[in-house]
């Protein structure tokens, strides 16, 4: 959680500034923000306010690092080496970079660990695709000989959320880098020191001056100047829909393309054959994970009515065991990330009371968690009423809404039923009507009787409607982040 500089205290560690050509230097205005530790409910750093003129610095240095710096002239395979010994190093650095990110957004070690892991697959992967990814030849007429080819845009712009600061550095930076691209990131200011020190491991990983460039700062700001600079040749947005609208208004303005990941009301849809004893984990993590600050977070359980008491009993018993805590406790889940986050939350809350639904089980926070941590109970609520705001809007908080369902064909319209299109999971043990649901719903990724909570760095990601458009992750990512150019060469 951030907010504009406090008194100093000896305790709190300095902002480093603004990291440009490998370097951190004094952020043009001086200012700072503070970072509160979620579980703490205290300021523990600060980071630089980025403005405008810095964005302008940072696209200049990638801008150079691009067409006439070391970045531009590399081979894909040099480029390859580096990503992927930064993702080396990062594991180096593993629970370093853990402890940080747990203090930083709140998470339970042993998710904060599972993140770091999973940044260092992001440059492993695309390390190792940069170069494997190519054009083809076209036959067309007689004396000609036709070739595409995969171009970079040049400079890419990047704006990323608090929830998973170090995974989406790995994902919005290392396909952008793979494929010759010079970054410009600009962190969430809520928390973002795990970027910062990544930044550091990238330079020390070979990453010659320019390639990455970072800019601390408020959304307003530097989010701000970002989008509008007119020397960012691509936008990659994850984050509210609403930014999501500027972002892509932005793009508009400077015909440059973006993508955006804007999170999603996803459906788990429960069908009575479900095999309960296997499906009931992934029911309740997916909305546990990460406090259900997951832009995948699977915060619909919709339960064929047949079933409803059996699946739902079995829900509430392991909603009712859910404990919230601190890092070091490394319990089921954490805070949420600020004040504004837990207000959200409690007022979705609220309004299901006054709505008359029921509160079917609620965890608990742990005995011996500071008092000014940000710190919810997981909820579980049924049966929503499908025009209810719990059914439609993302709370982003480990809150579940039940919501029962007819038949198969009332099951896909029900989980078409929102704005939103990330991913869904689908369990029944019937492979005909997996297959038939999985591809009637509106999603970018589907599960059938698993949830992947955004799944593996292999699988391309990204959704559909509301949820953004544009994918993230597996070799798809590669697409987004270059151009193509066709060669049309007349040889005879
Ligand atoms: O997001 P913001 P917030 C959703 C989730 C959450 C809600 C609000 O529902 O409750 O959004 O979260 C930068 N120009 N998600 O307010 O403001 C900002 O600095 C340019 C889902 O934190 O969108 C940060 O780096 N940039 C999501 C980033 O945008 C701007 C994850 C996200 O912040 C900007 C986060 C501006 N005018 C929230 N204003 C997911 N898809 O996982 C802000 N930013």
């Amino acid at each position: 959680m951030a907010a504009e500089g406090s008194a100093p205290s000896a305790a709190i560690e300095p902002a480093k500034g603004i990291f440009i050509d490998n370097r951190w230097r004094p952020s043009h205005s001086g200012r700072t923000v503070d970072v509160y530790a979620p579980a703490e409910g205290t300021v523990f750093a600060r980071i630089a306010a980025g403005d405008a003129a810095d964005i302008d610095a940072a696209v200049a240095a990638a801008r150079k690092a691009r067409e006439t710096g070391a970045w531009g002239r590399l081979a894909p395979a040099e480029r390859g080496r580096i990503l992927s010994r930064l993702g080396l190093l990062v594991l180096d650095h593993a629970e370093e970079l853990a402890l940080l990110e747990a203090r930083d957004t709140g998470k339970p070690m042993k998710q904060a660990r599972a993140d770091i892991q999973a940044c260092a697959r992001y440059f492993e992967f695309f390390g190792g695709a940069a170069d494997k990814f190519h054009g083809e030849t076209i036959p067309f007429m007689n004396g000609y000989f036709v070739a595409t080819e995969r171009e970079p845009h040049g400079v890419t712009g990047h704006i990323i959320p608090w929830n998973y600061p170090a995974q989406m550095f790995g994902r919005t930076l290392a396909p952008a880098l793979a494929v010759g691209n010079a970054t410009v990131i600009k962190p969430a200011e809520d928390a973002c020191l795990t970027p910062l020190r990544l930044a550091e491991l990238a330079a020390e990983a070979g990453f010659p001056e320019g390639a990455i460039n970072l800019v601390p700062g408020i959304g307003t700001e530097a989010g701000a100047a970002l989008i509008a600079h007119r020397g960012i040749d691509f936008l990659s947005f994850t984050g509210s829909p609403e930014v999501g609208v500027l972002v892509q208004t932005a793009a508009a303005r400077n015909h440059i393309p973006c993508t955006l990941e804007l999170g999603g009301k996803s459906p788990q849809i429960v069908f009575a054959d479900v095999d309960l004893d296997s499906a009931l984990p992934s029911l309740v993590n997916a909305i546990v994970q990460n406090a259900g600050q997951t832009c995948s977070a699977g915060s619909r359980l919709l339960v064929e009515k047949s079933a409803y008491d059996r699946v739902v009993g079995a829900v509430s018993n392991r909603f009712a065991t859910l404990r919230a805590g601190t890092p070091a406790m490394d319990l089921d889940l954490g805070p949420l990330i600020n004040p504004r986050q837990k207000k959200r939350v409690e007022t979705f809350c609220a309004n299901a009371a006054t709505d008359g639904i029921t509160l079917l089980a609620e965890g608990r926070i742990a005995d011996g968690v500071p008092k000014d941590g940000y710190f919810v109970a997981p909820k579980l609520f049924g049966p929503v009423a499908r025009a209810n705001t719990l059914a439609r809007d993302e709370v982003f908080g480990p809150i579940l809404a039940v919501l029962p369902f007819e038949d198969e064909s009332d099951a896909v319209a029900l989980a078409n039923g929102t704005d939103f299109g990330l991913i869904a999971g689908v369990w029944t043990r019937d492979a005909k009507r997996a297959t038939r649901v999985g591809r009637k719903v509106k999603a970018g990724q589907v599960y059938i009787n698993a949830y992947g909570a955004g799944g593996g760095i292999e699988l391309p990601f990204g959704g559909m409607k509301k949820s953004g458009h544009g994918r993230e992750k597996g070799m798809a990512a590669l697409q987004d982040v270059t151009t193509l150019k066709t060669l049309v060469m007349k040889h005879d």
